[in-house]
């Protein structure tokens, strides 16, 4: 099918995107190379993509340069107004932005359009909103003088972000960078460019000026390194692996630029005995399955009571066993295929390494057959371990794949849950307020949801600690992070 033909049976009406965009403009690379995404429902090429080299991160950083002062100097409002102007264009286009994400990814529709485009949307809102109330300080100093701080934004921001929510991400990265006033460089991933590519033309249609954001598709070895190591650009802005992220760090020692990284998690999901059952399995199968478990705060440790284990296992089991896979673009799916053949390869090797250790597979553990075999499908996959120490309890598998662990005590479920070098998300489920609040007080994670899990909201800080990363996203912490303070003493 050419690409126009494939716009049109994904529903789609406007021309997909397939070009860089520097300076306000889509142009080709300067050496015209391109890379085709996929569609990981069949494997099909959907179109060939420009790939960014190292000169055209050098055009990017050039045009950056150029808009930095007049959108650093503009009103805040102002600002703030383009990124309102720009959620209201994501909410109009968003039946377009949902089919889009899905058919270059693999979510599914009825998710891109109920969480991803919303909150995508609501994140631009929220930083709009931002833009002009996030201010300095005066600080009472001794007697003759007047102290206040300014916050300057940083200067030139790269980042670099991941295939497994490029839509949403593109937003909880952008929005608080530019409500600051800083100009960005912006590489998705090499195999999920489309939605970040059609919210680049949005920006422009929302008045943001020439220059203020250049989003680049390519590779990682190469563009993403280039932007981590160039000398014009202050700041680097990361989600991805934590081995990625420790390469971010080597590269941008050279002009000692601000990082952030938002890295990987093994997210413990505790089920104490006293937990409410029924909410327990419904919020567990969400805390991994959700996008098929590609997710940085998936609950990918299931941590069991073992007076309720059975019990629950014996609910969540055939709960797992009856989500629909399909066509992401079909309305009746619940999950769709991983969002590359390779890493669909990489999830199933997770099933021999834990068979391997002695697992014990409970659910799923295979690609299904049929009308998905062609796809990056795999089915829903729940594995008992042996133990905690055990690779499969340790390494993010970042599928829909749960591992089912055992504890008998408080003190155990906190070893455990604590037991990795990661610490991102985590939840627990429990009726009793005060284990609740010492549980949440007691585990090494960023993020912590009660009775409930993976929620995210634009004003709540994310992110993690450990090999989770540093440094937060949404919420005042997130201007902070795109901000510095400038101290100004007046002698008076
Ligand atoms: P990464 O390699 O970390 O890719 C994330 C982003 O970094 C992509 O845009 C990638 O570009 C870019 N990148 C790769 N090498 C780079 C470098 N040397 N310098 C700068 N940027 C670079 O992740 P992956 O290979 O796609 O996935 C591997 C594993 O990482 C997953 O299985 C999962 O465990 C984890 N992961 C975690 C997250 C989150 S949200 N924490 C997200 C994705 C993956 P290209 O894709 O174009 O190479």
């Amino acid at each position: 099918m050419k690409p126009n033909d494939i716009a049109a049976s994904a529903g789609l009406r406007t021309p997909i995107r397939r070009q860089l965009f520097i300076d306000g403009r889509f142009v080709d690379a300067e050496s015209g190379e391109t890379l085709a995404t996929l569609n990981p429902h069949d494997n099909t090429p959907i179109v060939d993509v420009a790939l960014a080299g190292k000169a055209d991160v050098d055009k990017a950083v050039a045009a950056a340069k150029r808009a930095f002062p007049k959108w650093s100097r503009m009103a805040a409002a102002d600002r703030g107004r383009i990124l309102l102007k720009l959620a209201d264009l994501i909410e109009a286009n968003a039946e377009e932005l949902a089919r889009l994400e899905s058919l270059d990814t693999g979510h599914p529709i009825r998710d891109s359009r109920r969480l991803d485009v919303p909150r995508t949307a609501a994140c631009f809102r929220y930083f709009g909103g931002m833009a002009d109330k996030f201010q300095g300080e005066t600080i009472p100093v001794e007697e003759g003088f007047l102290n206040y701080t300014l916050r300057e934004p940083v200067g030139i921001v790269g980042q670099v972000v991941p295939w497994n929510f490029p839509l949403m991400f593109t937003s909880w990265k952008m929005a608080p960078a530019l409500a600051a006033g800083n100009c960005i460089v912006m590489k998705p991933a090499e195999i999920t460019p489309l939605s970040s590519l059609r919210i680049a033309e949005l920006m422009a249609e929302a008045g943001l000026p020439p220059g203020v954001v250049n989003m680049l598709p390519g590779l990682g070895s190469v563009a993403g390194q280039y932007i981590a190591e160039h000398p014009e650009i202050a700041k680097i802005a990361f989600t991805g692996s934590t081995a990625t992220g420790r390469r971010i760090v080597q590269a941008s020692a050279g002009n000692l630029k601000k990082v952030q990284l938002e890295l990987g998690g093994k997210g413990p999901n505790i089920v104490f005995e006293d937990a409410n059952l029924q909410a327990a399995v419904n919020g567990s199968a969400w805390a991994i399955f959700h996008n098929q478990g590609q997710a940085c705060i998936a609950g990918s440790r299931l941590m069991l009571h073992e007076k309720i284990a059975d019990e629950f296992l014996a609910q969540f089991i055939p709960l797992a066993k009856s989500i629909r896979l399909g066509n992401p673009l079909d309305d009746a799916t619940e999950m769709g295929p991983l969002t590359s053949a390779q890493h669909r390869e990489r999830v199933l090797g997770y099933v021999d390494v834990a068979l391997g250790e002695g697992g014990e597979l409970l659910a799923g553990g295979r690609s299904p057959g049929g009308d998905l075999a062609e796809g990056c499908y795999v089915e829903p996959t729940v594995m008992r371990a042996k133990s905690y120490k055990d690779r499969v309890a340790q390494e993010e598998v970042f599928g829909p794949f749960v591992t089912v662990l055992t504890f008998k005590s408080d003190e155990e479920a906190m070893q455990i849950a604590n037991g990795t070098d990661y610490g991102l998300g985590s939840g627990l489920w429990t009726r009793d307020l005060q284990r609740a609040h010492k549980v949440a007080r007691d585990l090494h994670a960023g993020m912590v949801w009660i009775n409930s899990y993976k929620r995210v909201n634009p004003g709540s800080p994310f992110g993690g600690v450990g090999q989770s990363g540093y440094g937060r996203e949404m919420g005042f912490d997130a201007m902070r992070e795109y901000t510095q303070v400038k101290s100004v003493w007046v002698n008076v």
